[in-house]
C-alpha cells in the first residue's frame, strides 16, 4: 500500500472525526483500514493519552530510522524505496505454531484499535501520536508462547538495496530489539501497522512496527520481519554499540541522566520556538500501568 499526500487525512478533519459519535458516514468516506478502526468510531481506548497529538507532517517528517540515513529528514526522503508488499514476519524460537506470518494474520482488519501514545526519544524530543494497532499480547496467544521463553527478540528487514543507510556501517545491521516477556505481553505494548487511521507511513516503520510507550524511542523497532521468542535476554543494537550510554531495559527515566546529557526535560516536537521544555516523567508517565514490572530492581543499574 503506497501513501500518497492526497491520500492523508488532514490533521484537524481527524481531530473532528473523533469526536464523531456514530461516524458511519465519516467512516464511509475513509479507507478500508481506517473505518475498520475503533479510532474513528468515537471511542478513544482507556489507554490513550488525551494530549493533543503532533500532527501528520510532524509524526512523518521528523523521523529516526538509520536504515534511511542518520538525518531527522532522511527517512521522510528516502524510504519511498522500500517494498512493503509482499512482507512476512517469520515467528519463531520457543513457540508452539512458529511459521511465516502475513501482516493480515497477526493484525487483522476487525481487531485493530487506536492508541494515542506519548513517544520519548532518548535524545530528548517528544512526540504525541495516535497509531492503529493490536496488542502484541494477542500475537502471541496466537503462536502459543512455550513456558521455557522469557524474553522476545525483535529484527527489521535487512535490505540494502531498498535501505541507503545499511550500504554504511553505522550500527551492526539488521537492528534488533528485545523485551522481557512480562514487557511484551502488557496491554500498552503493541504492533502497530498505521497511524491518524492511514496504513503505516514507510518512514514510521511499515508494514509493522513495535510500539513502547513507556521505554526510550529505540526499543520502538520498525519494520519487522523476525519476532523470536527466547531463553536468554537477547542483545540489542544501541546497547551492543555503547551499552555504557543505552541498556535493555531503556525505561524512560528523568533521574537516570544520559552520560552526555539530562533525561530530566524534553522538548515536545511542533511545541514552537519559545514554549518550555517539558518535564519527563517516569516511565514516560506511565508508572501506575507498568512501576509494578520492575519492582526491587535498581534501575540505575539496569538502565
Ligand atoms: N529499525 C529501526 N527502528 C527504529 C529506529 C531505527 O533507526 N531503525 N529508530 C528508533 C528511534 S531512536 C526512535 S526515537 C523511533 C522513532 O519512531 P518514529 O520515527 O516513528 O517517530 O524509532 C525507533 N525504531
Ligand atoms: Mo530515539
Amino acid at each position: 500500500m503506497k501513501l500518497n499526500w492526497s491520500d492523508v487525512t488532514p490533521h484537524r478533519i481527524y481531530l473532528d472525526r473523533r469526536k464523531f459519535i456514530g461516524a458511519s458516514a465519516a467512516a464511509l468516506a475513509l479507507p478500508a483500514l481506517a473505518s475498520r478502526a475503533h479510532a474513528l468510531t468515537g471511542r478513544p481506548s482507556p489507554l490513550s493519552t488525551d494530549q493533543a497529538p503532533n500532527t501528520f507532517e510532524e509524526i512523518t517528517n521528523y523521523n529516526n530510522f538509520y536504515e534511511f540515513g542518520t538525518g531527522k529528514e532522511d527517512p521522510a526522503r528516502y524510504a519511498d524505496q522500500l517494498t512493503v508488499d509482499p512482507w512476512s514476519v517469520e515467528i519463531g524460537g520457543l513457540v508452539d505454531r512458529p511459521g511465516s506470518y502475513g501482516v493480515e494474520d497477526l493484525a487483522p482488519d476487525n481487531a485493530l484499535e487506536e492508541r494515542i501514545y506519548r513517544l520519548r526519544c532518548v535524545e530528548a524530543w517528544s512526540m504525541v501520536i495516535p497509531w492503529i494497532g493490536v496488542p502484541l499480547a494477542s500475537v502471541l496467544d496466537k503462536v502459543g508462547v512455550q513456558p521455557s521463553a522469557k524474553y522476545v527478540e525483535f529484527e527489521t528487514l535487512l535490505r540494502p538495496e531498498e535501505m541507503p543507510g545499511q550500504r554504511r556501517a553505522i550500527l551492526d545491521w539488521p537492528y534488533r530489539e528485545g523485551l522481557r516477556l512480562d514487557e511484551a505481553m502488557h496491554p500498552l505494548t503493541i504492533l502497530a501497522t498505521g497511524l491518524y487511521g492511514q496504513p503505516m507511513p514507510k518512514q514510521n516503520g511499515a508494514p509493522i512496527r513495535l510500539v513502547v510507550p513507556w521505554k526510550y524511542g529505540f526499543k520502538s523497532i520498525k519494520s519487522i520481519v523476525r519476532i523470536s521468542l527466547v531463553a536468554e535476554q537477547p542483545l540489542n543494537t544501541w546497547k551492543q554499540l555503547q551499552s555504557s550510554e543505552y541498556g535493555f531495559y531503556a525505561n524512560v527515566n528523568p533521574q537516570v541522566d544520559h552520560p552526555r546529557w539530562s533525561q530530566a526535560t524534553e522538548r515536545r516536537v511542533g511545541a514552537g520556538l519559545f514554549a518550555g521544555r517539558e518535564e519527563t516523567k517516569m516511565f514516560n508517565g506511565y508508572g501506575d500501568q507498568v512501576a509494578s514490572l520492575y519492582a526491587g530492581m535498581d534501575l540505575a543499574v539496569n538502565y
